[in-house]
Protein backbone atom coordinates (compact mmCIF):
# COMPACT_ATOMS: atom_id res chain seq x y z
CA UNK A 1 0.00 0.00 0.00
CA UNK A 2 1.30 3.40 -0.83
CA UNK A 3 -0.03 6.70 1.16
CA UNK A 4 -0.16 9.90 -1.20
CA UNK A 5 1.26 13.00 -0.45
CA UNK A 6 -1.37 14.68 0.99
CA UNK A 7 -2.37 11.94 3.37
CA UNK A 8 0.91 11.34 4.71
CA UNK A 9 0.46 15.44 5.69
CA UNK A 10 -2.53 15.23 7.52
CA UNK A 11 -0.70 12.33 9.52
CA UNK A 12 1.97 14.43 10.14
CA UNK A 13 0.10 17.38 11.54
CA UNK A 14 -1.89 15.06 13.43
CA UNK A 15 0.82 13.47 14.69
CA UNK A 16 2.47 17.33 15.83
CA UNK A 17 -1.13 17.97 17.19
CA UNK A 18 -1.23 14.82 19.51
CA UNK A 19 2.70 15.24 20.82
CA UNK A 20 1.94 17.56 23.46
CA UNK A 21 -0.87 15.37 24.61
CA UNK A 22 0.93 12.07 24.76
CA UNK A 23 4.00 13.55 26.56
CA UNK A 24 1.67 15.06 28.92
CA UNK A 25 0.53 11.60 29.59
CA UNK A 26 3.38 9.53 29.16
CA UNK A 27 6.21 11.83 31.48
CA UNK A 28 4.62 12.27 34.80
CA UNK A 29 4.27 8.27 35.64
CA UNK A 30 7.88 7.87 34.01
CA UNK A 31 9.47 10.71 36.37
CA UNK A 32 7.10 9.01 39.34
CA UNK A 33 8.93 5.65 38.21
CA UNK A 34 12.54 7.25 38.01
CA UNK A 35 14.90 5.39 40.16
CA UNK A 36 14.37 5.97 44.11
CA UNK A 37 11.68 8.25 43.75
CA UNK A 38 8.84 7.97 46.25
CA UNK A 39 5.17 8.75 45.81
CA UNK A 40 3.73 10.59 48.89
CA UNK A 41 1.17 12.70 49.25
CA UNK A 42 1.14 15.82 51.62
CA UNK A 43 -0.55 15.04 54.97
CA UNK A 44 -2.96 17.13 56.58
CA UNK A 45 -3.90 17.48 60.06
CA UNK A 46 -6.79 14.38 59.51
CA UNK A 47 -3.76 12.22 59.64
CA UNK A 48 -3.18 13.30 62.91
CA UNK A 49 -3.51 11.74 65.74
CA UNK A 50 -4.32 13.63 69.43
CA UNK A 51 -2.17 12.59 72.39
CA UNK A 52 -3.63 13.63 75.95
CA UNK A 53 -0.69 13.31 78.96
CA UNK A 54 -1.15 14.46 82.71
CA UNK A 55 2.11 14.03 84.74
CA UNK A 56 2.17 14.62 88.73
CA UNK A 57 4.26 16.62 88.30
CA UNK A 58 5.95 16.65 84.68
CA UNK A 59 7.63 15.06 81.77
CA UNK A 60 8.95 15.26 78.36
CA UNK A 61 7.42 13.10 75.43
CA UNK A 62 9.38 11.50 72.73
CA UNK A 63 8.04 9.76 69.79
CA UNK A 64 10.40 7.46 67.40
CA UNK A 65 13.41 9.35 68.64
CA UNK A 66 11.58 12.85 68.19
CA UNK A 67 10.76 15.29 71.54
CA UNK A 68 7.05 16.58 70.81
CA UNK A 69 5.85 17.33 74.03
CA UNK A 70 6.92 18.60 77.15
CA UNK A 71 5.15 19.67 79.96
CA UNK A 72 4.47 23.44 80.22
CA UNK A 73 3.72 23.66 83.96
CA UNK A 74 6.29 21.78 85.71
CA UNK A 75 4.92 21.82 89.04
CA UNK A 76 1.31 22.69 90.35
CA UNK A 77 -1.45 23.05 89.09
CA UNK A 78 -1.42 19.60 87.69
CA UNK A 79 -2.43 20.30 84.16
CA UNK A 80 -2.78 17.89 81.52
CA UNK A 81 -1.09 18.69 77.79
CA UNK A 82 -2.69 17.50 74.24
CA UNK A 83 -0.76 17.29 71.38
CA UNK A 84 -1.07 16.89 67.73
CA UNK A 85 1.39 13.92 66.54
CA UNK A 86 1.81 12.98 63.00
CA UNK A 87 2.55 9.00 63.57
CA UNK A 88 4.63 5.94 62.17
CA UNK A 89 4.79 2.39 63.19
CA UNK A 90 6.33 1.21 64.53
CA UNK A 91 6.44 4.01 67.17
CA UNK A 92 8.78 4.49 70.36
CA UNK A 93 7.56 6.05 72.66
CA UNK A 94 9.67 7.53 75.73
CA UNK A 95 9.17 9.73 78.14
CA UNK A 96 11.03 11.41 81.07
CA UNK A 97 8.45 12.10 83.80
CA UNK A 98 9.65 13.45 87.07
CA UNK A 99 7.73 13.68 90.53
CA UNK A 100 8.58 17.47 92.19
CA UNK A 101 11.22 17.29 94.66
CA UNK A 102 14.56 18.68 95.88
CA UNK A 103 17.62 16.69 94.30
CA UNK A 104 19.39 17.09 97.43
CA UNK A 105 16.76 15.27 99.67
CA UNK A 106 14.16 13.88 97.77
CA UNK A 107 11.61 16.60 99.46
CA UNK A 108 8.77 18.40 98.12
CA UNK A 109 7.51 21.78 99.37
CA UNK A 110 10.70 23.06 101.11
CA UNK A 111 11.39 19.74 102.42
CA UNK A 112 8.44 19.50 104.89
CA UNK A 113 7.01 16.67 102.71
CA UNK A 114 7.71 13.08 100.94
CA UNK A 115 5.33 14.00 97.48
CA UNK A 116 3.98 11.17 95.23
CA UNK A 117 3.72 10.60 91.88
CA UNK A 118 2.28 9.37 88.31
CA UNK A 119 1.91 9.59 84.68
CA UNK A 120 -0.64 8.67 82.26
CA UNK A 121 -0.84 9.36 78.53
CA UNK A 122 -3.50 8.30 75.65
CA UNK A 123 -3.23 8.72 71.74
CA UNK A 124 -6.19 8.89 69.43
CA UNK A 125 -4.94 5.72 67.88
CA UNK A 126 -6.33 3.48 71.05
CA UNK A 127 -2.39 4.00 72.57
CA UNK A 128 -2.76 3.74 76.39
CA UNK A 129 -0.11 3.99 79.43
CA UNK A 130 -0.40 0.02 81.10
CA UNK A 131 2.03 -2.12 82.56
CA UNK A 132 3.26 -3.68 79.85
CA UNK A 133 5.56 -0.50 79.30
CA UNK A 134 9.00 -0.71 80.73
CA UNK A 135 9.89 1.75 83.89
CA UNK A 136 13.12 2.66 85.27
CA UNK A 137 13.85 5.03 88.51
CA UNK A 138 16.82 7.50 88.11
CA UNK A 139 16.61 8.97 91.18
CA UNK A 140 15.42 8.54 94.64
CA UNK A 141 14.86 9.85 97.70
CA UNK A 142 14.47 10.74 100.71
CA UNK A 143 16.29 7.62 101.07
CA UNK A 144 14.18 4.75 103.29
CA UNK A 145 11.95 7.44 104.13
CA UNK A 146 14.44 8.97 106.38
CA UNK A 147 13.08 12.75 106.06
CA UNK A 148 14.75 13.51 109.41
CA UNK A 149 18.41 12.81 107.43
CA UNK A 150 17.29 12.65 103.94
CA UNK A 151 19.48 12.30 101.09
CA UNK A 152 19.02 10.88 97.31
CA UNK A 153 20.07 7.81 95.32
CA UNK A 154 20.62 8.61 91.66
CA UNK A 155 22.75 7.51 88.56
CA UNK A 156 22.85 9.71 85.36
CA UNK A 157 20.58 9.18 82.30
CA UNK A 158 21.85 7.16 79.57
CA UNK A 159 22.68 8.54 76.52
CA UNK A 160 20.03 8.60 74.06
CA UNK A 161 17.58 6.62 76.49
CA UNK A 162 14.93 8.20 74.07
CA UNK A 163 16.56 7.07 70.99
CA UNK A 164 14.28 4.20 68.89
CA UNK A 165 17.30 1.46 68.88
CA UNK A 166 18.00 2.22 72.75
CA UNK A 167 18.42 -1.34 74.87
CA UNK A 168 15.57 -1.64 77.93
CA UNK A 169 15.83 -4.97 77.53
CA UNK A 170 16.89 -5.22 81.12
CA UNK A 171 14.36 -2.96 82.98
CA UNK A 172 11.25 -4.00 84.70
CA UNK A 173 7.86 -3.42 83.53
CA UNK A 174 6.28 -0.24 84.95
CA UNK A 175 3.81 -0.79 87.80
CA UNK A 176 -0.02 0.08 87.39
CA UNK A 177 -1.98 1.90 90.11
CA UNK A 178 -5.27 3.10 90.71
CA UNK A 179 -6.66 6.77 90.68
CA UNK A 180 -7.05 6.86 94.19
CA UNK A 181 -3.52 5.78 94.49
CA UNK A 182 -2.48 9.16 92.00
CA UNK A 183 -5.57 11.07 93.31
CA UNK A 184 -5.60 13.31 89.44
CA UNK A 185 -7.07 16.58 90.02
CA UNK A 186 -9.73 17.93 87.35
CA UNK A 187 -8.06 18.41 84.20
CA UNK A 188 -6.89 14.47 84.49
CA UNK A 189 -11.29 14.36 84.11
CA UNK A 190 -11.45 17.05 81.33
CA UNK A 191 -9.47 14.60 79.11
CA UNK A 192 -9.98 11.36 77.48
CA UNK A 193 -8.16 9.23 79.28
CA UNK A 194 -10.33 5.79 78.98
CA UNK A 195 -8.53 2.74 78.86
CA UNK A 196 -5.14 4.17 79.91
CA UNK A 197 -3.14 3.22 83.39
CA UNK A 198 -1.87 5.26 85.37
CA UNK A 199 2.23 3.74 85.81
CA UNK A 200 5.33 4.77 87.85
CA UNK A 201 8.05 2.74 88.89
CA UNK A 202 7.55 0.13 91.91
CA UNK A 203 7.64 3.01 94.59
CA UNK A 204 5.20 5.79 93.98
CA UNK A 205 6.71 8.24 96.38
CA UNK A 206 10.23 7.54 97.09
CA UNK A 207 11.16 7.23 92.70
CA UNK A 208 11.22 10.47 91.86
CA UNK A 209 12.31 10.66 88.21
CA UNK A 210 11.69 8.08 86.11
CA UNK A 211 12.27 6.42 82.46
CA UNK A 212 9.17 4.90 80.68
CA UNK A 213 9.14 3.39 77.49
CA UNK A 214 7.23 1.04 75.08
CA UNK A 215 6.86 0.51 71.24
CA UNK A 216 3.48 0.49 69.92
CA UNK A 217 3.76 -2.20 66.81
CA UNK A 218 0.73 -1.25 65.11
CA UNK A 219 -2.59 1.25 65.24
CA UNK A 220 -4.32 -0.46 68.23
CA UNK A 221 -7.41 0.57 67.12
CA UNK A 222 -6.29 -1.27 64.19
CA UNK A 223 -7.41 2.02 61.10
CA UNK A 224 -4.92 1.64 59.00
CA UNK A 225 -2.55 4.68 58.68
CA UNK A 226 -0.16 5.92 55.99
CA UNK A 227 3.64 6.31 56.90
CA UNK A 228 4.87 10.02 56.11
CA UNK A 229 8.50 9.16 57.20
CA UNK A 230 10.87 10.81 55.09
CA UNK A 231 8.27 13.54 53.74
CA UNK A 232 10.83 15.94 54.33
CA UNK A 233 13.05 14.65 51.14
CA UNK A 234 10.23 14.05 48.85
CA UNK A 235 8.35 16.43 46.90
CA UNK A 236 4.85 15.51 48.25
CA UNK A 237 1.53 15.51 46.28
CA UNK A 238 -0.19 18.44 47.08
CA UNK A 239 -3.41 17.48 48.98
CA UNK A 240 -6.89 18.68 48.90
CA UNK A 241 -7.44 22.61 49.10
CA UNK A 242 -10.64 24.19 50.44
CA UNK A 243 -13.63 23.74 53.59
CA UNK A 244 -13.47 20.21 55.21
CA UNK A 245 -9.39 19.31 53.93
CA UNK A 246 -8.18 19.70 57.24
CA UNK A 247 -9.52 20.25 60.53
CA UNK A 248 -9.15 22.84 62.73
CA UNK A 249 -6.84 24.80 60.16
CA UNK A 250 -8.25 28.09 58.87
CA UNK A 251 -8.66 28.40 55.44
CA UNK A 252 -7.63 30.96 52.36
CA UNK A 253 -4.71 32.45 53.69
CA UNK A 254 -1.30 31.96 52.70
CA UNK A 255 0.60 28.96 51.62
CA UNK A 256 0.22 25.63 52.90
CA UNK A 257 3.51 24.23 54.58
CA1 LIG B 1 8.35 11.75 95.51
CA1 LIG C 1 3.92 14.99 93.06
Amino acid sequence: MTISLPTFRRLSLATLLLLPILLALALPPLLAQAPGAKRIRKPSMDDTIRANVYADNTFQLYVNGTLVAVDSIPFIPHNVISVDLLPAYPMTIAVLAKDNFNPKTGMEYANTNIGDAGFILKFADGTVTDGRWKAKCFSRGPVGGNTTNPRVEEEPLPEAWFAVDFDDASWARATEYSEDDVGPKQPFYDADFAGAKFIWSDDLKLDNVVVFRTIVATPPDGKAREDFTGINDVVPESPPRGPGSGKGRPQGKGKQR
